[in-house]
């Protein structure tokens, strides 16, 4: 009996354990969108004097990633300090380097882009990881940008930790310093120890956002040989990654991008891909002492490149342009997709298109003429009910939806109510239906309801499906309903029920399903359905069920309009 209550404890200990593990994840309403690119103000004279309201007229974002460019004077001198692009700088950054930065920079909070980052790459490290000198300025550097982040009112730091060349490589492993790999890998570790321990002193609770991170762990096999990687250009980086995690407090929180992956994703499929793989793989080089820790603090990302959007003379690797014949449709899908997968972050990558035209200085031009209603798709991704419901075609697909009653003489059996088909289960006991003044009634039914079909049903149509309800029975639960039929009709896909769960006036109850037909089954027919699951009232005063205004509407939003 004590070992099944140390079972117990040990279940609950895991129960506890899981749960915690899932800390960074946040709910849908609080997910970010956040823009990366080429379009980035670095400088005070690119937002002075800006009227800041304009910034959110023209963005669909939460934050964007900002390429600081720092006026520095040293010796006389003043001069532009790019931390992207100084490798080996012999400059020691001060508070006072960031006088002008961190006021223009408060001002963001002004505007919707209140969840900001600076972006750095790997510049700022040095090579020979056992260079005293170096290192006092990597950590001095990054501590003083994070503590200008802080300042700034920003979430925090982005790590590129790409190796581009301009980074001077410096994960990539030297033998010719003279260290075996392990010493070197030891002291990686160490080093990354002490380097979030100092971003942290400076910036408690630091958002920490990196474009790829341990996500660069795709396959059993690299996740099994790490080794495979000690004379790659990023040899160095897990005894890195480790020594992050070693030092970085449990309140802070990591983003893993997982840039590459997001930026093929077509389909719903793609981006559960990307979650399985993640999840799968991404604490495979984690010392298991931090596992944790890792999954306590670390928050999966999900990508974009917008430019593979658009139609390009050399699309390169990443085309969506090509896989889809309304881009702008796809976006806002994908957009849906990502937000609804990823724990807390979305981000997107952006280069030959500005968001901010005629504010932020660009030679590109304005992604809305680059990709039609791009901003309002990726609002709309978003924000799917709300965008459905504002683009309701307003016309009734399906006929007499206001329920009126047959015409005289019909058959009663399947004209209670004009063009719609009547159905009870065989298998239970049946009910009545009447019309009562252009509504439904379905009194003592235990499986029943009835049903009308629209044909012509096209993949990726979208629909707003709505109808009210008066539950007057204490036995009967009143569904809405919908299901597909293919062409030919070999069988029946995504059905779905709902309850009638929103007020409406009198004791009404509405219910409203928005509906995206599937692509791949060949979708014909859209198959429409009001009734009850229940018993019967043993009293057999049942008064049933009263339903009516039954509503199916096409979407069309600015970019499906034909
Ligand atoms: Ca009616």
């Amino acid at each position: 009996m004590k070992h099944f209550h140390q079972y117990l404890l040990l279940a609950f200990a895991i129960l506890l354990l899981s749960h915690d593990a899932f800390s960074r994840r946040v709910p849908s309403g609080q997910k970010k969108i956040i823009h990366f690119g080429f379009v980035s103000p670095s400088t005070p004279e690119q937002i002075v004097g800006e009227d800041l309201a304009k910034l959110d007229a023209t963005c669909p974002f939460d934050g964007i990633g900002i390429n600081p460019v720092i006026k520095l004077t040293r010796d006389g001198k003043t001069f532009d300090y790019h931390p992207l692009h100084h490798v080996g700088s012999p400059y020691l950054l001060t508070k006072e380097d960031f006088g002008e930065l961190i006021p223009m920079f408060r001002r963001f909070q002004e505007t919707r882009l209140k969840h900001n980052f600076f972006v750095l790459n790997s510049s700022p490290f040095n090579g020979d990881w056992f260079d005293d000198d170096a290192w006092k300025r990597t950590l001095n550097n990054f501590g003083m940008l994070a503590w200008a982040a802080k300042e700034s009112g920003f979430a925090g730091l982005c790590l590129d930790i790409e190796p581009y060349a301009l980074t001077k490589l410096p994960f990539m492993y030297r033998p010719n310093l003279g260290h075996s790999f392990e010493e070197t890998a030891r002291q990686v570790r160490r080093r990354g120890k002490e380097w979030i321990e100092e971003i942290n002193r400076q910036f408690p609770d630091i958002t920490l956002f990196t474009f790829m991170w341990t996500s660069q762990c795709t396959s059993t096999l690299m996740a099994e040989h790490p080794e495979l990687l000690v004379n790659s250009k990023t040899g160095l980086m897990i005894a890195f990654f480790n020594g992050v995690y070693d030092g970085a407090s449990d309140t802070m929180t990591i983003v893993d991008g997982n840039e590459g992956a997001g930026y093929h994703a077509a389909s719903e499929e793609d981006y559960a891909k990307i979650t399985g793989r993640y999840h799968r793989f991404a604490d495979s080089w984690i010392d298991r002492t931090n596992h944790e820790k890792f999954w306590k603090i670390t928050s999966m990302g999900v990508s974009f490149y917008l430019d593979s959007y658009v139609k390009r003379d050399k699309p390169g690797r990443y085309d969506l342009f090509a896989k889809s014949d309304n881009p702008t449709q796809l976006l806002a899908t994908n957009v849906g997709h990502a937000l609804d997968y990823s724990d807390e972050y979305v981000w997107f990558w952006c280069e030959k298109g500005n968001f901010w035209p005629g504010i932020f200085k660009s030679n590109y031009p304005f992604w809305g003429d680059l990709l039609p209603h791009c901003v309002e798709a990726i609002e709309a991704g978003r924000n799917i009910r709300v965008w459905m419901d504002k683009y309701a075609s307003g016309a009734n697909l399906l006929k007499n939806g206001g329920l009126e009653p047959a015409d005289e003489g019909a058959n009663q059996k399947n004209g209670i109510v004009k063009s719609w088909a009547t159905w009870q289960a065989e298998d239970t006991p049946k009910g009545t239906f009447s019309n009562d003044n252009g509504r439904l009634r379905l009194v003592n039914v235990t499986n029943g309801g009835i049903a009308q079909a629209i044909s012509g049903i096209k993949a990726d149509q979208q629909f707003i499906l709505r109808a009210r309800c008066k539950n007057e029975s204490r036995f009967a639960t009143p569904v809405l309903s919908y299901f597909f039929r293919d062409n030919p009709d070999t069988g029946v896909w995504g059905q779905r029920s709902i309850a009638f769960t929103e007020d409406d006036a009198d004791g009404w109850k509405r219910a409203t399903f928005h509906i995206t037909v599937p692509k791949g089954h060949n979708i014909a027919t859209i198959n429409v359905f009001v009734g009850v699951l229940g018993f019967q009232d043993p009293t057999g005063m049942d008064k049933g069920c009263l339903f009516d205004d039954i509503d199916l509407q096409e979407v069309v939003f600015p970019w499906t309009r034909k």
